[in-house]
């Protein structure tokens, strides 16, 4: 990165407008473009396979991650869906046990039926990653931390791990964003996003990306994304470059706010476990301090009972009970039967996703306005 941080997320891929000067990239709302005479073009001929106002947007995540190539899909299950094709029927991949509901059901409802393998993985610990690559693995793929658990995976670890099997590590970094945690300066081949999250930053898109490390891995999957064509609009892209410029203060705030109700939290006797790597009580605080920038807007406590939890997410006025995540206004949600129902019962039991568990994502407000929502919350249940 050339700049800082909130400098590269303000200027890079958003030089000035040459006909105009227009300080905002436009938005180039067009399907199509007129071409001089056949094959003579201004380097733009159709937008599923490119468009101005994405490419600006590639190019900012681009250097906003440190990787060679940026790749933006309409949800973070396209993007997912997309790197999926990289690989061939017979190869096999290594996940964490404990990531995005979602991400679950697309490779085991889909991707299975088309011959992908999978084994699931506790990532906290690297050596289960090296117990669990076979002669046909060709992707480890983690989420760190983990949604909604919490969990770490040490990826400078695991990197070197994958590295030595010839495999790809692929890393899921919407709980952090590259301002909190960057996986390809320790070592990922591919970052990927749901940009619905802390990039869009404002509940207001859905949408996704890839950034991968070298210009070949972005050849090889900017193939697909123009063959498959789940591309996100002019306008989602816009809406992005317009969030990123604001990241930096965004993720601050998070942090800030994050970490005040978790300590809060920690001592209310109503609460039973929380999961917070902000904590010095989380099992990997000290990794989490090494390899983050700061430990981001999302907690997890557990209640002791769905009663408890269901009282609890009904009293809230601030906190709005709804999916999604990584917007300036808090959000509440219930792992159990909202992000995480996909994932089998015995399978959230043994994660720790159980019925008592509310997952928050803690907005920009004034912590003190949180924090008094949350008590009131927390003393109807
Ligand atoms: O929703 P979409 O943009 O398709 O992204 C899927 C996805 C991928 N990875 C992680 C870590 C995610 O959290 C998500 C989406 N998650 C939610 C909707 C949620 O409330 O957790």
């Amino acid at each position: 990165m050339k700049y800082g941080f909130a400098t590269t997320a303000i200027h890079v891929g958003q030089e000035p407008e040459e006909r105009t000067g227009a300080v905002t990239v436009p938005l180039y709302q067009t399907s199509t473009y007129a071409q001089e005479e056949v094959g003579r073009h201004k380097g733009f001929e159709y937008s599923r396979t490119d468009n101005p106002t994405r490419r600006s947007w590639e190019t900012n995540i681009a250097a906003l991650e440190n990787g060679a190539r940026g790749l933006a899909f309409a949800s973070g299950s396209a993007a997912l869906d997309t790197l999926l094709r990289l690989f061939s029927q017979g190869d096999h991949i290594v996940a964490a046990e404990d990531m995005y509901g979602g991400t679950f059901r697309l490779f085991e409802t889909v991707f299975r039926r088309f011959g992908l393998d999978f084994t699931y993985v506790d990532m906290r610990n690297p050596e289960n990653v090296a117990a669990a690559i076979k002669p046909n693995t060709r992707m480890v793929f983690s989420e760190s931390p983990t949604n909604p658990m919490m969990n770490l995976t040490d990826l400078a670890a695991v990197a070197e791990i994958a590295h030595a099997h010839k495999t790809l590590f692929v890393v899921d970094n919407t709980f952090m964003t590259p301002c909190l945690q960057r996986p390809l300066d320790l070592g990922a081949d591919i970052v990927m996003h749901s940009a619905t999250k802390y990039l869009g930053g404002h509940s207001d898109l859905v949408s996704g990306l890839l950034v991968t490390k070298t210009e070949e891995l972005g050849a090889k999957l900017a193939v697909l994304q123009n063959s498959i064509g789940a591309v996100p609009g002019p306008f989602d892209c816009w809406l992005c470059l317009r969030s990123t410029k604001t990241l930096a203060v965004r993720m601050q705030r998070h942090n800030e706010n994050a970490r005040a109700i978790a300590a809060h939290l920690e001592s209310h006797a109503a609460v039973q476990k929380i999961y917070y790597p902000g904590l010095e009580s989380h099992p990997q605080h000290d990794l989490a301090r090494r390899q983050m920038n700061g430990f981001g807007g999302m907690i997890s406590i557990d209640l002791g009972s769905s009663e408890k939890a269901h009282a609890f997410a009904r009293s809230t006025e601030l906190f709005l009970l709804a999916e999604s995540l990584g917007g300036v206004e808090s959000l509440i949600n219930y792992p159990a039967s909202m992000t995480h129902g996909s994932i089998p019962p015995e399978n959230r039991q043994r994660l720790g996703i159980t019925d008592g568990l509310i997952r928050l994502s803690v907005g920009i407000e004034e912590k003190e306005d949180l924090i008094a929502d949350l008590d009131k919350a927390l003393a109807a249940g």
